[in-house]
């Protein structure tokens, strides 16, 4: 397959100013009559044919103005039309299976419901179309279908005339005002029940909000819909207050469908939705799952201006709307919960899938400049690292400014399809930001590393820093970057600091003297994690026991937490530490501990956080050669040790939050992360006694956090309550998919010493199917992210993973090919193992007809 460049980027030589599609609906064959009114591109240069892109298609016919024409012929899987004239109507029909489609991308069935998935290019796997997102057109749908199966016929924008032909079949034809690129199509058809409410915008205008679910389902899943139809409530109220965005349609229609790769998908007025990010009930979802499902309704309806209004010129871009709007939910999120634990939640997914993402063999700027298959590069780093990049230009320039820079790039660009470079530019002239150096940020790759050191002299301190950008994949040299550092310097007499700064290290070295201080201050630094880099101190443990206990940035009390526990069971895990070292360090972080479970000032939803150990991915991270076994070790040792020494504490402490009732406010869900919390110490400490906790958590639950929480416990240990609550669970929640995918979940990724033959079994368990990709990552996707059980030492785990590579890439090549990137690690993980990694990968490699998505991931793990 091809490598794409950003650098070819040209203009398509046509204009599309009106599409319009008729669909004959079938589950097993749909026709489609696409008609296009194109006309030459003043702004491309000419060309005597136009080049329509299929995927797996054949052409039935094909007219030129009214006319059937041969003048044609397929250039691989494209369309080529030979065309002499400025302006044409091209009428092309096509004939799809959408139940032989098991891509989920395209035209596809999904327990008898017709549903689209077209980012990044499925819409060719529909029609001939120039799928590209820089071209943009007016879609008018028409549908027609057995009303007995698709009773309710959707497309994007508005519902313009509906009618029954009197046969059994009935049509209607939507049609969407605003211009828009192939990848914003989408069409549903099914027999579905809505939760309908309505929104009256901030200029008046009535907006009627529906979330469809599958009628078939007994009702149930409708009544599942209220958090997510009240977070879409919030979400349009915000968009406006905040970023003075205000919706343009007369309906937003939300779909919740099964099988799907993604989380969810923005198509202009019809969004269509994981079920995993729509249903809630306090009874099967945790809390977890309620911010899921706010988040990303939060994040689908905001694209509408950051991805609809102004979408991107070509996918090099994707980050441009996805970055960016990942922000905006992250600021919304915070909004609704609090900043301080959304914060740290945001920077711990960045820390364990960005970072680790940024140092290995799929390393790429958040603009990547090559690709072979777009789907690929729906990654943590565009996506995740893309929003720090936007948050660190807001922390330059403070949000009233940030507020005039994204006004003047909406303004500027409502209707294009734009670039990073556009956004980039409407910043500097909206917010009075110099980015020209801050671009870098766009075009390297890698995590800086920050190396921190404090020197003390007279009555001033001296901070120098300096950083390093790793090489990466392709980019060997790197430039120094704008780093900005939000810090405060504690005086250690008064335990107080004079106000927080912001300095901006922009070369290789540079050296900050902060006067006043008779004693050598303590250094709080990177506070709200105001970069997304690696910061190395050299400080002593008892000035992070300070910070753990003391900072008022709450981001940095954590983080002051986290690099006592990470520097501890880095060095006991590496060179290895003597018992009396590691005594040391265990009592330092005892020190920390105690003062977190103690502190009455502190609320529950943060005493979670801060109890929390950093996860094994992320410790593995911080050595250039890991031995999984080892840091696996040292950080359940710690947690035993931990657990074993403040058992009736943390006995004393459950009981507390144990005793608060059940609701969606912050004091009762940061009771329930305690409680979780605390049981998973005791399981280390005292296994019996936290088991019989944990039965009665799981027993006594009215709630999915507290019964998934008590049954995670559980299933880590070997005791005769881990079968009885496994059984009862699956037996409770038959027929639920979302929480038989937690039972999945749950003993793929537990602590227990057999999880590798658990997923073997459940593989072949009656739930188990391929076919859904909710399912499989519930299965695959939970184990390939538990060290311990994945680096089975034998490598059993790695031929698992491998094995299901090859089952699932004929079937569904952009979901199989996600699960490459824990295998290409390799070169992180000690000899042995990284050589069974390897010959996985290269297994892989050798098989035929491999999908171009995990051809390339494939490719370039073993690089
Ligand atoms: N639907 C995916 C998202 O919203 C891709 N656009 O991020
Ligand atoms: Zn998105």
């Amino acid at each position: 397959p091809p490598v794409i460049h950003r650098k070819d980027y040209a203009p398509f030589p046509w204009l599309l100013p009106a599409t319009h599609l008729e669909f004959a609906l079938g589950v097993e064959h749909t026709r489609v009559v696409s008609t296009l009114q194109i006309e030459r591109n003043p702004a491309a240069a000419a060309s005597a044919h136009i080049l329509l892109n299929g995927d797996g298609l054949t052409a039935v016919s094909v007219r030129v103005d009214g006319q059937e024409t041969s003048d044609w012929e397929m250039e691989g899987d494209n369309l080529r039309l030979n065309l002499s004239g400025d302006a044409h109507e091209i009428s092309i029909t096509t004939e799809i299976e959408p139940s032989a489609n098991t891509q989920l991308m395209g035209l596809y069935a999904s327990n008898g419901m017709l549903c689209t998935q077209c980012e990044a290019e499925g819409f060719r796997r529909i029609t001939f179309f120039p799928d590209r997102p820089d071209v943009l057109s007016t879609y008018t749908v028409k549908m027609t279908g057995p009303k007995a199966d698709f009773p309710v016929l959707l497309s994007n924008g508005n519902k313009a005339a509906e009618g029954d032909n009197g046969d059994g079949t009935h049509w209607a034809e939507w049609h969407d005002p605003w211009p828009k690129p192939s990848y914003l199509f989408a069409l549903v058809a099914g027999d579905l029940v809505a939760n309908t409410d309505s929104f009256t915008t901030v200029s008046g205008r009535e907006v009627d909000l529906a979330i469809y679910v599958r009628a078939q389902n007994d009702g149930g899943d409708l009544d599942r819909t209220g958090h997510a139809m009240r977070s879409l409530v919030k979400s349009m109220k915000w968009d406006e207050e905040v970023f003075g965005r205000e919706y343009d349609l007369d309906v937003f229609n939300i779909v919740a469908v099964s099988d799907f790769n993604m989380g969810a998908m923005e198509n202009k007025g019809l969004n269509v939705f994981n079920t995993k990010y729509v249903l809630a009930d306090p009874e099967t979802a945790t809390d977890g799952d309620f911010d899921g499902v706010e988040g990303v309704i939060a994040h689908e309806y905001f694209h509408n201006w950051s991805g609809n209004r102004i979408t991107c010129q070509d996918w090099f871009q994707l980050s441009l709307k996805e970055g960016f709007t990942v922000l905006r939910d992250q600021l919304f999120s915070q909004d609704m919960q609090g900043e301080a634990v959304k914060r740290i939640e945001d920077v711990r997914i960045l820390r364990s899938v960005q970072f680790p993402e940024d140092s290995g063999p799929l390393a790429h700027p958040i603009r990547p400049d090559s690709f072979r298959e777009i789907s690929n590069f729906y990654t943590a780093t565009v996506y995740n690292k893309g929003a720090e990049v936007i948050r660190m230009m807001r922390t330059m320039c403070g949000p009233e400014a940030f507020r005039k820079g994204t006004d003047l790039y909406f303004d500027r660009h409502d209707g294009e399809a734009a670039t990073c470079e556009d956004f980039i530019t409407a910043m500097e002239d909206g917010a009075g930001l110099d980015l020209t150096q801050f671009r870098l940020w766009y075009s390297q790759a890698g995590t800086p590393k920050v190396a921190v050191d404090l020197t003390h002299a007279g009555d001033t301190a001296t901070l120098t820093l300096r950083q390093t950008v790793p090489a990466t994949a392709d980019q060997p040299g790197k430039k120094p970057m704008p780093i900005p550092l939000k810090i405060a310097m504690f005086d250690r007499v008064s335990g107080q600091h004079s106000g927080e700064q912001l300095i901006v290290l922009k070369t290789d070295e540079q050296s900050f003297n902060f006067e006043g201080f008779a004693e050598k201050p303590i250094l709080s630094i990177n506070r709200g994690f105001s970069a997304p880099v690696t910061i190395e101190r050299d400080i002593a443990d008892e000035d992070l026991v300070f910070l753990a206990a003391r900072d008022d940035d709450p981001f940095a009390r954590y983080e002051a937490m986290q690099d006592l526990v990470v520097g501890h069971l880095t060095a006991a895990s590496g060179n290895g530490l003597d018992d009396s070292a590691r005594g040391t360090g265990r009592l330092a972080i005892a020190q920390a501990f105690e003062a977190v479970l103690s502190d009455d000032m502190l609320d529950d939803s943060m005493r979670g956080e801060l109890m929390m150990l950093p996860g094994l991915t992320f410790l593995m991270e911080q050595q250039l050669v890991a031995d999984p076994s080892r840091i696996h070790e040292e950080r359940e040792g710690l947690k035993a040790w931990l657990g074993a020494r403040f058992e009736d504490t943390l006995v004393t402490l459950h009981q507390r939050v144990s005793a608060v009732p059940y609701d969606q406010e912050a004091t009762s869900r940061g009771a329930r992360k305690v409680k979780t919390q605390a049981l998973v110490y005791l399981a280390a400490g005292n296994s019996e006694r936290a088991s019989q906790i944990a039965a009665a958590q799981y027993h006594a639950a009215d709630n999915m956090t507290d019964r998934q929480g008590a049954l995670m416990v559980l299933t880590g240990l070997g005791t005769a309550a881990r079968t009885d609550t496994l059984i009862d669970f699956h037996r409770r929640y038959a027929g639920n998919e979302l929480v038989v995918d937690k039972w999945f979940a749950l003993q793929a990724s537990s602590l227990h010493p057999n999880a590798i033959e658990h997923v073997k079994a459940l593989a072949q368990h009656k739930d188990f199917t391929i076919r859904n990709p909710n399912r499989v990552r519930s299965l695959y996707m939970a184990f390939a992210g538990n060290p311990h059980a994945f680096h089975a030492v034998d490598g059993e785990g790695y031929r698992l993973i491998a094995d299901l590579i090859l089952e699932l890439d004929p079937i569904n090549p952009q979901t199989a090919a996600r699960f490459v990137s824990p295998l290409g690690r390799w070169r992180r993980i000690e000899p042995g193992r990284a050589d069974l990694m390897r010959a996985e990968l290269e297994r892989i490699k050798a098989a035929e007809n491999l999908s171009r998505d995990t051809f390339e991931q494939v490719t370039r793990s073993l690089g």
